[in-house]
């Protein structure tokens, strides 16, 4: 922790307890009322940070997914390349674990930076507010969360409800021309940003379907997105509707392929019965879109650590101006491009 930086976080403690005994509406920290106002930030103490000042605490969800799996590579091998130290944490998908990670951060002071993939979209008003107190540097990563933004640096991640704005496009694609279609629905975790605006975008999307009338006859949500649940989801749903479905909205690739495989130990062929739409476009995703099992897959870019490093550092740099959320740029793929067409791209890609 260099001593410029030290002199920021005690003044950042000092200054959050005049706010708190002023007002919790207070928009600028008072005048310093002894000797000259120290300076708060970078530029007032003329060190310029580089990523080797930065020791990141990353609280991640867990390892749920390939997804998960591409995310964590991208912060761990980014910070390997950048000279950044980087402390990981394992939520295993419990946020209480994850309040726990983030106290952990806060106390350490070697940590200026706590990067957080959230497992739920509310619960971390406080923490963020004792980080604020603290002079950490908070980057939000991934999936967006209710808490107020000037309770962070920034936002980085996905735009969900138009991935399922995306999603619902090519369910209306899958099921062209058909009227009174039913659609069910495998959920990632109930608590999640991603799986809430992927409902709400799918929902909005086949409302405007041009040809088609689809409905979701059924809709359960997989704790902790996971697949065996999926699959046990989508094997009551096979039995319980027999005979009506026609499509299958899976919140992730992980999920579409349980459906999948639930779909063929039914006897029926996905793809042709039952048209299956996923998110992620991961290699298992591909995999299936190149069989013709999986009808299409959105994409969701986890490869965002050289963007939430980059936005850390401007913070400590005392960089101002940034956007509230910045949305990942990301694509869509369908079994219709042919399975050479998807090789060849699946040879590009990262994960
Ligand atoms: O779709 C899923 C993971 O937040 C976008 O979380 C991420 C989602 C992703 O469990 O595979």
């Amino acid at each position: 922790m260099t001593k410029s930086r030290s002199l920021r976080i005690a003044l950042s403690v000092v200054v959050a307890a005049a706010l708190a005994a002023c007002s919790s509406t207070a928009t600028t920290a008072p005048a310093a009322t002894t000797g000259a106002a120290a300076p708060t930030t970078a530029a007032a103490t003329s060190k310029v940070y580089t990523y080797k000042d930065m020791t990141v605490g990353f609280i991640q969800t867990g390892s749920e997914s390939g997804w998960r799996a591409a995310n964590t590579s991208s912060f761990k091998e980014t910070a390997t390349a950048d000279g950044i130290t980087l402390k990981f944490y394992d939520s295993q998908n419990k946020i209480e674990n994850q309040i726990t990670a983030f106290n952990g951060f806060i106390q350490d002071p070697a940590v200026n930076v706590i990067v957080l993939a959230a497992v739920d979209v509310t619960g971390y008003d406080d923490v963020l507010k004792a980080a604020k107190a603290a002079g950490k540097v908070v980057v939000i990563e991934d999936r967006r969360i209710d808490s107020d933004a000037s309770l962070y640096y920034t936002y980085i991640g996905s735009d969900f409800d138009k991935e399922g704005n995306e999603g619902a496009a090519a369910m209306c694609t899958a099921l062209k021309g058909m009227s009174g279609a039913n659609v069910v629905e495998i959920g990632g975790d109930q608590g999640a940003s991603a799986a809430i605006d992927r409902a709400k975008g799918f929902r909005e999307g086949i409302a405007n379907c041009t040809d088609e009338s689809i409905q979701i006859i059924d809709s359960q949500n997989a704790a902790a997105w996971d697949p065996t649940v999926g699959k046990s989801i989508m094997e009551a749903f096979l039995k319980k509707d027999a005979g009506k479905i026609q499509g299958v909205f899976a919140h992730n690739d992980e999920l579409g392929v349980a459906a999948i495989q639930a779909i063929d130990a039914a006897g029926l062929k996905a793809g042709t019965d039952i048209k299956v739409i996923a998110f992620d476009a991961t290699a298992d995703g591909f995999k299936y879109l190149i069989s013709g099992e999986m009808f299409a897959d959105i994409e969701c870019n986890p490869l965002l650590a050289p963007q939430v490093y980059k936005a850390a550092l401007d913070d400590l740099n005392g960089v101002t101006g940034q956007a509230s959320w910045t949305p990942s740029e990301e694509g869509q793929f369908f079994a219709s491009q042919g399975a050479d067409a998807l090789k060849a791209i699946l040879a590009t890609r990262k994960y």
